[in-house]
């Protein structure tokens, strides 16, 4: 009975089978996509740690290197950092402050910078180091003489893999770093029985260490990191080593367990440190690495792994990207960077896009720490910048992807710091300035620093906390969570409250400024060489963007109207953008910026991404100025700096020349003089390696496909040539909808599918007109969008240079629609 009525009904109609045999076709073209979604290589990376491939939990990483005689996995733990609970205000700030002021108003800016160093500038810590833990060695004796080489990283399940053969015998090695259980895990087999012999070590290049056997044939490493800068290095780590073999013998030898003629063998690596929060350090870290790795070590492998990919998954899969594959995509990674300028590749961008959510998730997990400057992955104990965290523009994009790319959760551990700094910060502002509120100036680390660091030059700036208070504000766009927005509350407050204290009217225009401040580590020729300014622009527009979210915050909570009376009158007397000589955006106050300047940081743009005071609809003449700007400053650049022009191209609505930018950026290091690139591994090099890049050109690829900042969702706005026919599913807009599924075709829109989660109007902008798919018109928009994830706040009108004689730019032209949606439902668009 149950035989018929299993086949009998199925094909009974010709469309189901139909219907089956496309389906099965579609299965067929997915694999073909997804198989892409890989790192791969057929050589070892050698002693180049920029050929490893990195995998992290967001606690726990590694870098796995693939050689074949003696493998290293390179070991990080995110609370691994120098140095200990510290402060470094410089108190002697507060009474040097009006003579600052003086000096930069008289336009004595090297004088002001001098007393700046002298007496803004910290004298105690410029910020501790992120450290490296230390390796886990295997040697393999007699595997130099190898065949048939292959390690791939595959994004999709967060596991990398390497085979070879010797004499005959095929190895296979697969490492991952546990989501849920917190420990890294390693399996060698072989394809024959009893050929896997090796030993293994911890090795670590701290100074304060020690390595021994534990009874269970454990390795132990434990260490204390660096002092540095007159801080005690007081953060205890513990790094143990487990083996688990099938078959064979286990033996120790020295500080080393040998494993011989195993079938298989597993090995665990779980590390721990003292670490709390930033003002404790008393966890037991011995006891911490013991418990993950006893829970572990009972689990079998394969149940393991299928734990691992789902937990993984469950953030990965969230957001898919087909972009078409052609015949490149066969070639191994190394190769297809080298050929990506002159070759059509689109699936390299789609697997270098994939790539930034990847490295996003193993990087940067609720409870743990924010992704550093180098993420979560360093081999050093003084990394460049210390890997800290750059708050004038890196950590900030670390974090673009975040909420777009389906991510929120993600945003986590950021969000935590900046509720730290907004406590920590909050000592800086009243010792050195007599402010209230907090404030954090352009580099904190695990100790949540909040003085001002490296040189006046750098860091006088003190708009960190300012522009870091942005993502506790857009955090609350996409989710639209009231109750969160009520816990970060204070902390937009306070860092609205520093300004309302620390900003002085301006002796000459009148408005009210920032002083001391800068257009972040740039300065113009007039300035006599310092970079000590009042109103720089970007410090006017992150100030603006302060005071905007405080008082939209306040109308949504119902809170302190006063307050936002207050903010509202002052946010009426800053400066206004200026468009200048050159039709270019002015960096600062004075018309004196030169079109030659190439600087990477083109900080006044923050305007026009991340933020969004300068648009195409509401200032058109800004937004050529804008345009002009990032013309003079030139596409080649260090990493990250073509990453967030990416961003930018993406906003002037120019998809070729966004494009040209990823194509810059996915240059291998050292093709262009002068310019950043990226390494084998897909990591951005500024270089040298930094994070923010990989992360940047991933907000700014999704920017090309969706933007949700200027009043609407807008679909496509940017589509390059090259990318004139796709799909991408997933994507979060502000207002909380979900494109789950967009295609396009010969640069139309053909379907898209939006889901409202929060209910509200949709104000859809698209590059062509569409319908609902039942054949219902849609309602052309009129007005304010109605829905206030939405607002958008009128800046004012900007002042143009009477030399110049900017003209708003032609648009592309758009549709502009009003759909009122209903929380939970999804809705239909085709092609009209
Ligand atoms: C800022 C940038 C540098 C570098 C450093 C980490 O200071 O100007 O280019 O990215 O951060």
């Amino acid at each position: 009975m149950l035989k018929f009525t299993l086949y009998k009904p199925m094909f009974k109609d010709i469309t189901v089978l139909i219907k089956i045999v496309f389906f099965l076709f579609c299965i067929q073209i997915f694999s073909q996509n997804t198989r892409d979604l890989k790192l791969w290589y057929n050589t070892p990376s050698g002693d180049i740690w920029e050929n490893a491939l990195p995998i992290g939990n967001g606690f726990q990483a590694a870098m796995v290197y693939g050689n074949v005689e003696k493998e290293t996995f390179q070991l990080n733990e995110n609370t691994v950092w120098s140095g200990s609970p510290n402060r470094n205000d410089n108190p002697d700030a507060l009474e040097a402050l009006p003579e600052v002021r003086k000096l930069i108003f008289n336009g004595e800016y090297k004088a002001a910078e001098d007393l700046a160093n002298a007496k803004i500038i910290t004298k105690k810590s410029h910020g501790q180091m992120f450290q490296s833990v230390g390796n886990l060695e295997l040697s393999f004796e007699g595997h130099d003489n190898y065949s048939d080489y292959y390690r791939e990283l595959d994004i999709e399940k967060a596991i990398t893999k390497t085979t070879y053969v010797v004499d005959g015998v095929k190895y296979t090695r697969e490492a991952f770093t546990s989501f849920p259980d917190r420990v890294m895990v390693v399996r060698l087999s072989a394809d024959k029985p009893n050929k896997i012999s090796f030993s293994t070590q911890l090795t670590s290049p701290h100074e304060k260490q020690e390595i021994k056997i534990n009874s269970n044939n454990e390795i132990s490493l434990w260490g204390k990191t660096s002092d540095h800068e007159g801080v005690e290095g007081k953060v205890e780590f513990n790094a143990l080593a487990r083996i688990k073999n099938v078959e064979g013998n286990i033996s120790q030898n020295g500080n080393s367990i040998v494993v011989e003629n195993a079938n298989s063998v597993v090995i665990f690596v779980s590390i721990a440190t003292n670490f709390n929060s930033y003002n404790d350090l008393s966890g037991d870290e011995y006891q911490r690495a013991t418990i993950y790795m006893d829970l572990a070590f009972n689990k079998k492998f394969d149940d393991m792994k299928a734990a691992h990919i789902a937990a993984y998954q469950k953030y990965f899969n969230r957001v898919k990207l087909d972009l078409g594959t052609t015949e490149a995509s066969k070639l191994p990674t190394n190769e297809r960077l080298e050929k990506f300028r002159n070759t059509s590749d689109p699936s390299f961008v789609t697997l270098y896009y994939q790539f930034g959510r990847y490295l996003l998730i193993s990087s940067s997990q609720p409870g743990g720490q924010p992704a550093n400057l180098q993420g979560i992955w360093n081999r050093s104990l003084k990394p460049a910048w210390d890997s800290k965290y750059t708050i004038n523009i890196n950590t900030e994009m670390n974090y673009w992807p975040a909420e777009k790319t389906n991510l929120s959760e993600l945003h986590e551990p950021l969000l935590k710091m900046i509720m730290e700094l907004s406590e920590t910060g909050k000592e800086t502002a009243k010792v050195m300035y007599g402010a209230d509120g907090w404030v954090a100036h352009h580099n904190t680390d695990i100790w949540r620093i909040t003085g001002p660091v490296d040189g006046s030059f750098w860091g006088i700036w003190n708009g960190g906390g300012g522009w870091l208070s942005q993502h506790l504000w857009e955090h609350y766009l996409y989710t639209g969570d009231k109750s969160y927005l009520e816990s970060v509350y204070p902390a937009i407050k306070g860092a609205a409250t520093f300004y309302t204290d620390f900003l002085v009217e301006h002796p000459k225009y009148k408005w009210l400024v920032v002083v001391p401040g800068n257009s972040p580590e740039n300065a113009p020729k007039e300035h006599q060489g310092a970079s000590i300014t009042a109103g720089s622009t970007m410090d006017n527009q992150i100030v603006f963007d302060v005071f905007s979210a405080a008082i939209k915050a306040s109308e949504v909570l119902g809170e302190d109207k006063e307050f936002t009376e207050k903010l509202k009158s002052m946010r009426k007397r800053l400066p206004p953008m200026q468009i200048g000589k050159h039709n270019q955006l002015q960096e600062w106050l004075d018309d004196v910026d030169d079109p030659n300047d190439h600087h990477r940081h083109i900080s006044h743009l923050y305007g026009l991404f991340p933020s969004n005071q300068i648009s195409p609809y509401r200032n058109p003449k800004l937004f050529a100025a804008a345009k002009n700007t990032l013309l003079q400053r030139g596409d080649v650049s260090t990493g990250w700096s073509m990453g967030w022009k990416v961003n930018w191209w993406a906003k002037m609505q120019d998809g070729n020349h966004a494009y040209k930018l990823i194509q810059n950026q996915l240059m291998p290091l050292g093709t262009v003089r002068g310019g950043g690139g990226t390494y084998n591994n897909l990591f951005d090099a500024h270089p040298p390696f930094q994070i923010d890049g990989n992360f940047g050109c991933t907000s700014g690829i999704t920017e090309m496909f969706m933007q949700s900042s200027d009043g609407a969702v807008h679909l496509l706005p940017a589509l390059p040539d090259n990318f004139n026919t796709g799909m991408v599913s997933g994507l979060k807009t502000r207002g909380g909808f979900t494109i789950t599924d967009m295609k396009w075709e010969n640069g139309k829109l053909v379907y898209v599918e939006i889901e409202s989660t929060l209910g509200g109007n949709l104000r859809l902008r698209t590059p062509n007109e569409i319908q609902f798919k039942s054949g219902k018109k849609l309602k052309k928009a009129m007005g304010e969008n109605p829905n206030s994830f939405f607002m958008v706040d009128d800046i004012k009108t900007p002042l143009v240079s009477e030399a110049s004689n900017i003209e708003p730019l032609q648009l592309k032209p758009t549709y502009l629609y009003d759909i009122p949606t209903k929380k939970g439902e999804s809705y239909m668009f085709v092609l009209k």
